[in-house]
């Protein structure tokens, strides 16, 4: 892109007040945690059973990763079209087994991770991580709620286990771990005791929380949901649960926007959490009438979310991942797409005269906010990003996609 274009576009945001140099500067030290499991539909490497708890993946798109070295030279790929530096969210599910060695969800130890501490290093990244609490035998149909003992036992274990491994993803890294608990259990019907499994699930959190962990390196947060495929009437890990339970002992909330009912909206839920937290967590994804977790788009509540996060200057407040799994496209395409949109929406927020906006609200000039909020949306948004783009070295516009058609020529087709 033409550098003229660029400062062109630079003049017409300085003429209301943003600077523009300051947003990119910002957007580059905005990291967003990938998720890997959009590589492989959420099947992971220590079970061979079908994705379970209540989510699924759709579609049956050629060429899914389906060994660890797949998967790390998938997300290359991918990391090759993003720009800047971020995180990998990863499951435990994806632990690495080497020379025949398995070892049960209760059992998981760093080493078995290493080697996706390996990659991270080598690329610079940090990582985050969520225990796995579904695709298991012993997941079915309760896991931290269960009324049986000894499988409620198991996994509490796979949570102590978990927080184990991200304390060694965050020393070995030096940069804090996010650790996302996020349970499936519920009920298809309706239930004649809603408060048993609640207070078994806490029970099991309180145990996993006992086990000695640096709070500076695990950020610990809790996923609430408010119904999946099989639980449509209830589940355990309800919103009020979890916002109580996260506030009460010191951990943070994650908030995933196809967990609410379909016209609730996480955007306006952030300045309420920000209210009352120092930080809280978010799954961005993308909702089609239900909790499809459609892939990232540029899209209102998209922007909103930004817009909530860079004008609140919670930047540094609120750990940002994606959460998504669509299994009907190119799944390299799929990270690129999302994590790309993420960070044009935090752009277009940055790139917002604040402000300005505010003090229109503020005195009562709604014809002016209105209009301006309009307007700010064919401003040469599309040159800033260009040359974000273009300083961090990837392609800039939709050229990327050719690089993964390329891709998917010589590597993903021949997986068969
Ligand atoms: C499920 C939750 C959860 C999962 C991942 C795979 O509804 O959103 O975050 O998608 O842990
Ligand atoms: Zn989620």
């Amino acid at each position: 892109m033409s550098n003229e274009r660029f400062e062109q576009a630079k003049q017409r945001y300085a003429a209301i007040g943003v600077d523009v140099d300051k947003a990119l500067a910002t957007l580059s030290r905005m990291p967003i945690s990938m998720h890997c499991w959009q590589g492989d539909d959420v099947q992971g490497f220590d079970t061979k059973g079908p994705l379970s708890g209540g989510i699924q993946t759709t579609g049956n798109y050629p060429g899914k990763a389906r060994t660890p070295k797949e998967l790390m030279e998938d997300i290359d790929e991918a990391l090759r079209l993003i720009p800047g530096k971020h995180k990998l969210n990863l499951h435990a599910s994806y632990a690495i087994f080497e020379d025949g060695e398995w070892a049960d969800r209760d059992q998981l130890e760093p080493k078995h991770f290493a080697k996706w501490v390996e990659f991270a290093k080598e690329r610079g990244l940090g990582l985050d991580f969520n225990p796995t609490f579904f695709s298991h035998p012993k997941a079915e149909p309760f896991t931290l709620s269960s009324p049986d003992e000894e499988i409620r036992r198991f996994w509490i274990n796979h949570g102590k286990a978990c927080l184990r491994i991200s304390q060694y993803f965050a020393e070995e890294l030096g940069q804090p771990c996010a650790m996302n608990i996020w349970i499936p259990d519920g009920y298809k019907d309706i239930p004649a005791d809603r408060l048993s499994p609640r207070a078994r699930f806490k029970d099991s959190l309180d145990q996993i929380l006992a086990e000695d962990y640096d709070k500076s390196k695990v950020y610990v947060c809790l996923e609430s949901k408010v119904f999946g495929i099989g639980l449509e009437s209830y589940t355990v890990g309800s919103s009020e649960f979890c916002i109580n339970y996260a506030s009460k002992n010191g951990i943070l909330s994650l908030m995933d926007n196809g967990h609410y009912h379909p016209t609730e909206m996480v955007s306006d839920k952030i300045p309420s959490m920000l209210l009352f937290n120092d930080k809280i967590a978010l799954h961005v994804t993308r909702a089609v009438r239900w909790d499809s977790d459609h892939v990232v788009l540029f899209d209102d509540e998209t922007r909103e979310i930004a817009k909530e996060i860079i004008r609140n200057d919670a930047a540094d407040r609120v750990l940002l991942a994606l959460d998504y799994f669509d299994a009907s496209i190119n799944r390299v395409a799929a990270w690129v797409t999302g994590m790309r949109n993420m960070q044009k929406a935090l752009l277009y927020a940055l790139l917002t005269p604040n402000e300005a906006l505010k003090q229109l609200q503020l005195e009562g000039n709604y014809t002016e906010l209105m209009v301006m909020q309009e307007e700010l949306k064919t401003y040469p948004f599309g040159d800033v990003w260009e040359h974000f783009c273009e300083q961090n070295g990837v392609p800039a516009g939709e050229s990327w996609l050719e690089e993964v058609r390329r891709y998917e020529k010589d590597v993903l087709s021949k997986r068969v």
